[in-house]
C-alpha cells in the first residue's frame, strides 16, 4: 500500500473556482491573447485572415470554435522563431521537441512563463503530497526536453532539494535512491519500471528506499502499470500530463483522489474535439484534446490540437478541487496502428499484459511487418522468470492473447521472452516496430 501523506498546499483561489468564474477568466485572457497573437505573430495574422476571423470577433470562451486549430505544423511551417510573440532578446529560455520526424517544435520561455511553470508544478507537487524540505531526485532528461528543468526549477519556490540525475546510469539511480533516501521521484513510468528491475538485480529491496510518491508522464501509461510501480516501490504513482508546445509538465496532474488528470485550465483552457470533424464534444466523451495556453507571452497557442485521446470532466472532485478533469491519455491519433483495418493502441496491450503481472513484467515490443498485402503483428512480453523456469509457458501466452483479443477485437500472437531481454527505456518507450512502410 502506498504511504500516507498530506497536501502541503494548494492554490485554493484557482483551483476551486466555480466553472463560470473560471469561464470568465479565461475569456477576458483570451482575448487579450487572440489580440496579441494576431498583432505580433505575422503567421497567426495570416491564419485568421484566411479563416476570415478578426480579433474583435472574440469576446470569450464561447467564442473558440470560430478559430481555427493549430498543430505541430504551425511550428515546423514557422520554425525555429516564427511562433513567437516576443523578440527573441526577451527570452529567458528555449525548449524543443522532436517527434517522430520532420523539424524541431521550438518553444520560447520569457522569465514570466518559467514562473508560470514553476507555479503550475508547485500545485502538481501539493496534488501528489509533496511536502516543504522533501528530497527530489528527478530521472526525466535534463536538456532541450522539458521533464527535468521543469520540476527542477519548481523545486525551489516550494522549498525542495532537487537532485539533477537526469535519465541513464540506473546502477547509479538506484545507489542514490538507497544511501540519499529521496522522497520524490520524477522520471517516465517505462523508466521506473527499469530502476525497480535494477534495484532487483542488485539486491536492495522497496523497504531500503524512502520513496513517497512519483510524477510519471511523458508517455501513455496504464492503470496497470501504475498499480505495478506502486506495489514493487511502496510509492504512490502520479500522472503528470504536459507538452513542450504549451509548456511542458505540468500542465495537469492526478491527485490523491482519483486516476484521473486535473488540468490546470486558467491558464491552458482545454477543449475535447471530434478528431473527424473538430466539433467539440461534451464531457465524456472520447476525442482528441485542444488547448489555449492563454497566458503564455512567448510562445501562446489558441485551439493546439494535441492529438492525444482522451475524455474530460467537470464538476468537483473528492480532492476539493473543481479544474476539469481528464482520464488518462489512451494514445495519441498518431501512435494509433492500422492493423488490418482495425485500430489498435499500444495502450490496450498494455492493459492486456498488466493483467497477467503474476507472470510477466509490462516491458513489451509490438512488432508489426505486410506480408503478401496482410498485416502481421505480434507481441514479444518479458516473463517474470527465465523461461527455463515456467511450468506453463503456453498457459501465460494463450491468457494474454485472450485479453487482447477481448479489448481489442484483433488475434494477436505473444512471443514470451526471457527476463531483460527487451530493450529497456530512459525515456520515453519504444513499444512498436512497424516495417510495413519501411519496404
Ligand atoms: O513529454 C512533457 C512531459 C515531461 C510531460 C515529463 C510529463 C512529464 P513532449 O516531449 O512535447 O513533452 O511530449 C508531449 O507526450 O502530447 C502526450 O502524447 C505525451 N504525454 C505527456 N504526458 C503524458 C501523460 C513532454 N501523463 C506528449 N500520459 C503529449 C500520457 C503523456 N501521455
Amino acid at each position: 500500500m502506498p504511504k500516507e501523506f498530506k497536501p502541503w498546499i494548494w492554490d485554493e483561489k484557482n483551483e476551486c473556482m466555480s466553472d463560470e468564474e473560471r469561464a470568465e477568466l479565461v475569456s477576458e485572457r483570451l482575448v487579450a491573447c487572440v489580440k496579441r497573437m494576431y498583432e505580433k505573430i505575422p503567421y497567426y495574422k495570416k491564419k485568421l485572415d484566411d479563416a476570415g476571423v478578426k480579433p474583435e470577433d472574440i469576446t470569450g470562451v464561447e467564442d473558440l470554435y470560430k478559430l481555427p486549430f493549430c498543430d505541430k505544423y504551425d511550428f515546423r511551417d514557422n520554425y525555429p522563431f516564427g511562433t513567437l510573440a516576443v523578440p527573441r532578446e526577451e527570452l529567458a529560455r528555449f525548449h524543443a521537441s522532436s517527434g517522430t520526424t520532420g523539424r524541431m517544435k521550438v518553444v520560447g520561455y520569457t522569465k514570466a512563463d518559467v514562473d508560470l511553470w514553476s507555479d503550475m508544478l508547485c500545485r502538481c507537487f501539493a496534488m501528489g503530497g509533496v511536502q516543504k524540505g522533501d528530497l527530489c531526485h528527478i530521472s526525466y532528461g535534463y536538456g532541450l526536453f522539458t521533464g527535468g528543468l521543469g520540476p527542477h526549477y519548481a523545486c525551489e519556490p516550494y522549498g525542495c532539494t532537487a537532485i539533477p540525475v537526469s535519465s541513464g546510469q540506473t546502477e547509479r539511480q538506484v545507489q542514490i535512491l538507497k544511501d540519499w533516501q529521496p522522497d520524490v521521484i520524477f522520471c517516465t513510468p517505462s523508466y521506473m519500471l527499469g530502476i525497480l528491475d535494477k534495484m532487483e538485480e542488485m539486491g536492495v529491496k522497496k523497504e531500503e528506499i524512502n520513496l513517497r510518491c512519483g510524477f510519471f508522464g511523458a508517455e501513455a501509461w496504464t492503470v496497470e502499470m501504475k498499480e505495478e510501480i506502486e506495489a514493487r516501490s511502496g510509492m504512490k504513482a502520479m500522472d503528470i500530463y504536459g507538452l513542450s508546445e504549451t509548456l511542458g509538465p505540468g500542465v495537469g496532474c492526478s491527485c490523491s483522489c482519483c486516476n484521473q488528470i486535473h488540468i490546470n485550465a486558467d491558464h491552458f483552457w482545454p477543449e475535447i474535439v471530434d478528431p473527424e470533424t473538430g466539433a467539440p464534444l461534451p464531457d465524456g466523451e472520447l476525442g482528441e484534446l485542444v488547448f489555449s495556453s492563454v497566458t503564455k507571452e512567448a510562445t501562446p497557442l489558441v485551439r493546439y490540437n494535441t492529438h492525444d485521446l482522451t475524455r474530460m470532466y467537470h464538476g468537483k472532485c473528492a480532492c476539493g478541487r473543481t479544474t476539469p478533469r481528464i482520464d488518462k491519455i489512451t494514445g495519441r491519433g498518431d501512435d494509433m496502428l492500422i492493423i488490418r483495418g482495425v485500430n489498435l493502441f499500444p495502450s490496450q496491450i498494455e492493459e492486456a499484459i498488466g493483467r497477467h503481472k503474476k507472470n510477466v513484467v509490462i516491458n513489451y515490443l509490438i512488432h508489426v511487418d505486410r506480408v503478401n498485402n496482410s498485416d502481421t503483428i505480434y507481441v514479444e512480453v518479458e516473463s517474470k522468470k527465465p523461461l527455463a523456469l515456467v511450468e506453463s509457458p503456453d498457459a501465460i501466452k494463450k491468457g494474454i492473447e485472450a485479453d487482447i483479443t477481448a479489448i481489442t477485437g484483433l488475434h494477436i500472437k505473444i512471443k514470451l521472452v526471457d527476463p531483460n531481454t527487451l530493450p529497456k527505456s530512459m525515456g520515453k518507450a519504444k513499444r512498436v516496430i512497424d516495417n510495413r512502410f519501411q519496404k
